[in-house]
Formats: C-alpha cells, structure tokens, sequence
C-alpha cells in the first residue's frame, strides 16, 4: 500500500531538514519503506481537505490504505511498530526504547523549539533577552543531563532506536549555536545520526523538494 506524507512545498527552513517531516522521512528511509510526498502550501494546510488529516493545519501527516495520521511523533512509532529496524524486539529495551521517544518529544524538544520560534517571532519584544536566557538555561540543563546519560555510548539505549532518531533530529536544531559546544559527546551523537545513510537520503530528498521551488 503506497504511503504518502505531507511535507511544505517550500520549507521555512530553506532545506535545512528542520521541519518535522524530515523525521517521518528518515523513519521511512531505515526500514526500507517506499513513500510519496505530498506537498503542501500554507494556504493548503488550511483547507477542510488537510485540517481533515491534521486538525491543527500542520505537516507531517500519513496515509496509507484507509489509516491517516498525524503528529510527528506517533508516526515515527507507527513506522517503528510495523517494521524491524527501529524498536528493539525484547520487550523491556523496547519501553526503555519508547520512553526515549516521549524524553526527546517531551522533555528534549520543548524548550528548543520555542527558543527557535523566540528567535524568529520575540526579538523585537523588550523582554526577548530575558525570555531567552531563560530557556537557554532550560536547554543547558537538559543538554548536562543527555550528555551525562549517554557517557561515551553511541546511542541512547543499545542499538540505534527511534527514540535516537526523534533526539538527533531535534538536537539538530541546536547545531550551529554555542549550546552544543560544551557536549563533545552529543556533537558526536549528532554526528553519527547524520552520517546513518538513511538520514542522508531522507536529508537529500527534503533538500531536493527546497531546491526545486527555488528554482521554480
Ligand atoms: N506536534 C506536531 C508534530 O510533531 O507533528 C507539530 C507539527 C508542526 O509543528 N508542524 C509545523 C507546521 O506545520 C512544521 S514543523 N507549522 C505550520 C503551522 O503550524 O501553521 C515545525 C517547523 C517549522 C519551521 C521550521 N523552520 O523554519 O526551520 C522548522 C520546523
């Protein structure tokens, strides 16, 4: 059954793989699955036909056959779920598995991602370089405690899991900013994320929808 995903048709993040598809599309790439991308505009995102599928007027979402999905993270587990290659098959490692997906969906990406829509959105704000700071500090500490957990590991919990994939994915928004630079270990982590071959296929064909509009 074809599976389609919805993805911008021209990414805010001009290609840099930060938009939350790019986590449905890497899921996709480790387990070998084939997947078509639907893009979308951010006019299109509010029509009756999308709020339909994502009831909040985002991407990503999934169809295949008569199942449609929404939010990044409970596809990446439907992925997981269904196919070897992303959550551990011994029951205990697979929770532990999961309950790294929730830290990185719950505890790892909420303070990013509002430091990322601060930066955007708050600059002009007179209280921006406090509200900054705050969630810088936030992020420090959620950085000192990965870091600590990981140790010299490559991957979270044993083998690469989804819950590796959804934390590097997120942990990439950081790349680029002084937060990372105190946590060789993480950088490294990323690193390895980055260098997986289905992270750069999913990476290229995000990379491929930005090139083109641009050149449209
Ligand atoms: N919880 C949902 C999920 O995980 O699926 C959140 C989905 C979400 O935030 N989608 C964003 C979206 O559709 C795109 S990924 N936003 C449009 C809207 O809300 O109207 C978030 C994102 C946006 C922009 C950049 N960027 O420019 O770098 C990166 C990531």
């Amino acid at each position: 059954m074809t599976i389609t995903i919805t993805a911008f048709e021209r990414s805010p993040d001009r290609g840099r793989g930060l938009a939350r598809d790019m986590r449905v599309r890497w899921a996709l790439e480790e387990v070998g699955e084939p997947y078509e991308v639907r893009l979308v505009t951010f006019a299109k995102m509010r029509e009756p036909a999308h709020l339909a599928l994502q009831p909040f007027g985002q991407i990503p979402t999934y169809e295949e056959g008569d199942l449609a999905l929404f939010e990044s993270g409970a596809i990446v587990f439907h992925i997981a779920e269904r196919h070897a290659g992303l959550l551990p098959r011994d029951a205990n490692a697979r929770a532990r598995a999961i309950a790294w997906m929730f830290a990185a969906l719950n505890t790892i990406e909420p303070p990013i991602f509002d430091r990322a829509l601060a930066t955007i959105l708050e600059r002009n704000e007179p209280w921006y370089e406090q509200r900054l700071h705050s969630l810088e500090l936030t992020i420090g500490k959620r950085l000192a405690d990965l870091s600590r957990r990981l140790g010299d590991a490559d991957w979270l919990d044993g083998a690469f899991s989804a819950g590796d994939l959804l934390m590097v994915t997120i942990l990439l928004r950081l790349k680029g900013s002084a937060l990372l630079d105190d946590y060789p270990n993480l950088l490294a982590y990323l690193a390895r994320g980055e260098a997986r071959p289905a992270y750069k296929r999913a990476f290229a064909a995000q990379l491929a929808v930005y090139t083109a509009a641009s050149a449209g």
